[in-house]
């Protein structure tokens, strides 16, 4: 039996890959694991049956077995540990791409949501002029030190890891804000991620998802 994952039935994201089933997706398409998705509604998230495997009423979810996970960075963790690909064998290489996982998550991804956030929900908001500007300084300090980091190099800690798949994830959420094109390496970063065949067949499958829901 293949895994199954859960994805918006019609996502708000209108196919631009910017859901979170997306990186769920892509890790599995690079271990080339097939997996079957279970398209849901927004109602549907919420009742009962979905809760009992995610408390928050969201998606993705995934399901293997008798596991049940919530939390796209916990899922891309599980896939990475069950199949060679996506985290080093070398112990000490192996913690530093779960690193960069969490850094993804827990350091670049708050001030990139809370700017997306305020840019879609709080433009006619008394505040909005006087916060923004903050908030894009934020992002861009992470931004500059992130790509200070990278540098020249193809990818965050030697080989493509899951650390790169959630830092790329995360980076896209800026789509198109100009922000991460005002870091040329990061730009070029986000693009050699996107042109892998695995991301290719991820981004794929979910904008076939959207099509399918009448564009
Ligand atoms: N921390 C959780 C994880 O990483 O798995 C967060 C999960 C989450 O935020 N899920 C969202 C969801 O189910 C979808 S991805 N929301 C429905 C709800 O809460 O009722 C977030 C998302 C939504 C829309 C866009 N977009 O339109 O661009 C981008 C990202």
């Amino acid at each position: 039996m293949n895994p199954v994952i859960t994805a918006f039935k019609a996502s708000p994201d209108r196919g631009r890959g910017l859901a979170r089933d997306m990186q769920v997706r892509w890790a599995l398409e690079e271990v080339g694991q097939p997996y079957d998705v279970r398209l849901v509604t927004f109602a549907e998230m919420k009742e009962f049956a979905h809760r009992a495997i995610h408390p928050f009423g969201q998606i993705p979810t995934f399901e293997d077995g008798g596991l049940a996970l919530f939390e796209s960075g916990a899922i891309v963790l599980r896939i990475a540990e069950q199949h060679s690909g996506l985290l080093p064998a070398d112990p000490d290489a192996r913690s530093r791409a779960i690193m960069w996982m969490f850094a993804a998550q827990a350091t670049l991804q708050p001030p990139i949501v809370e700017f997306g956030m305020a840019m879609i929900l709080e433009r006619d908001k008394p505040w909005f002029e006087a916060r923004q500007p903050m908030l894009e300084q934020r992002v861009r300090d992470r931004l500059a030190e992130l790509s200070d980091r990278l540098g020249d190099a193809d990818w965050l800690d030697g080989a493509f890891s899951a650390g790169d798949l959630m830092m790329v994830t995360v980076l896209r959420r800026l789509g198109s804000s100009g922000l991460v094109e005002a870091y040329p390496k990061l730009a070029a970063y986000v693009a050699r991620a996107e042109a892998r065949p695995a991301w290719q067949r991820a981004f794929e499958d979910q904008r076939a998802v959207f099509e399918a829901s009448g564009g």
